[in-house]
């Protein structure tokens, strides 16, 4: 038996080896804290909704990249990195449609680094098809489903990727007429690979018109539509459209927005910013800033004196970065 002293100088070896192998496991867990993927998993639709796996509703924080083809240095791994630190779950990989906008199937291996790095950091990933110049996505309707079928089939078994097929439509375009028979082809093509992940579908008037698409949605599942704002220029006006088509059912998601004006640049609306801010998140609806680049425009998130593509701190961003990164902590 032992006893007195020498029973305490047998136990005390123990119980630091037991505090040490504590502090040890405490070091792992703070080491790693769950990924936005770890911990929502796989979203879906529901209802108005867009929900985690255990089905309760949640709010997407992005940041989109700028066109592909102008500003690939930003599709890096610290990059994505230094977003999730301050609070950013999605990633937007804006692949212009329009040949005259940048598009090259060379830029294809671009998207999967994009998808690559943000599948390393468990972040969500949009695949952002970005008709804009070329206004009605019937245009390249021919290349768009080329896209997707490429993707969806090698992505179907991820996630965390989800699939916008039409950035902006725009000019004479209805819902009715072009929109939602291309939407019903491209989603076709995605669903012979991807059975699951959500699909996102832009709306007439650059994304505005969601009262349009509430009248008559699609009837596939896991359908979500883009609204798009730029608060300077789409004040209270918009702000009820979107109250209107979400009471009508129709779930949304801000796949892009900015606190200045409509063309990307302009001074910053912080009183209509934040109204926006406010009712996003009341409403759960996810939000993705217009954009990852250094460029002498307001939108740009980043500095225009800042050359930094890696290890981007909070001082690196611009003042709508500023402005908008307040809000992905909240
Ligand atoms: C803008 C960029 C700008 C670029 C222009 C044309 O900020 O640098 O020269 O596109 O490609 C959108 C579009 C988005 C626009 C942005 C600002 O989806 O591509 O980016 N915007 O104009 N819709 C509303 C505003």
């Amino acid at each position: 038996m032992i006893k007195g002293r020498k029973r305490n100088l047998f136990l005390l070896p123990c119980v630091c080896a037991f505090l040490a192998a504590l502090f040890l496991c405490m070091g792992k867990t703070t080491a790693h804290a769950a990924t936005p993927l770890e911990k929502w998993g796989r979203l879906s639709v529901s209802g108005t909704d867009i929900v985690n796996e255990k089905g309760k509703p949640v709010q997407l924080k992005g940041v989109s990249t700028h066109g592909l083809a102008w500003y690939p240095q930003y599709v890096n791994k610290s990059c994505f990195k230094s977003f999730r630190k301050m609070g950013v779950n999605v990633i937007r990989l804006a692949f212009y449609s329009d040949p005259n906008a940048g598009y090259s199937k060379s830029l294809y291996p671009t998207v999967e680094k994009g998808v690559r790095y943000a599948t390393e950091l468990g972040m969500y990933v949009i695949i952002d098809w970005h008709i804009l110049s070329d206004g009605n996505p019937k245009t390249y309707q021919k290349q768009a489903l080329s896209f997707f079928n490429y993707f969806a089939k090698k992505y179907k078994k991820q996630k965390n990727v989800l699939y916008e097929i039409c950035n902006e439509p725009n000019g004479d375009v209805t819902w009715e007429r072009d929109i939602r028979p291309y939407a019903n082809k491209v989603i076709k093509k995605i669903r012979k690979h991807d059975k699951k992940n959500i699909i996102i579908v832009g709306t007439p008037t650059w994304s505005q018109d969601v009262d349009l698409a509430a009248q008559k949605p699609l009837k596939q599942k896991n359908i979500a539509y883009a609204l798009h704002f730029y608060a300077a220029t789409h004040t209270g006006w918009l702000r009820d459209k979107l109250s209107a088509a979400r009471g009508m059912g129709l779930p949304i998601l801000v796949t892009e927005f900015s606190v200045c004006d409509a063309s990307g640049s302009g001074a910053i609306d912080g009183a209509s910013g934040t109204a926006w801010m406010k009712l996003l998140k009341k409403y759960k609806i996810g939000y993705v800033a217009w954009n990852v680049s250094n460029k002498n425009e307001t939108s740009a998130l980043i500095r225009p004196d800042c050359r930094k593509t890696k290890g981007i701190r909070k001082g690196d961003l611009s003042a709508s970065g500023k402005w908008i990164a307040k809000w992905w902590k909240k």
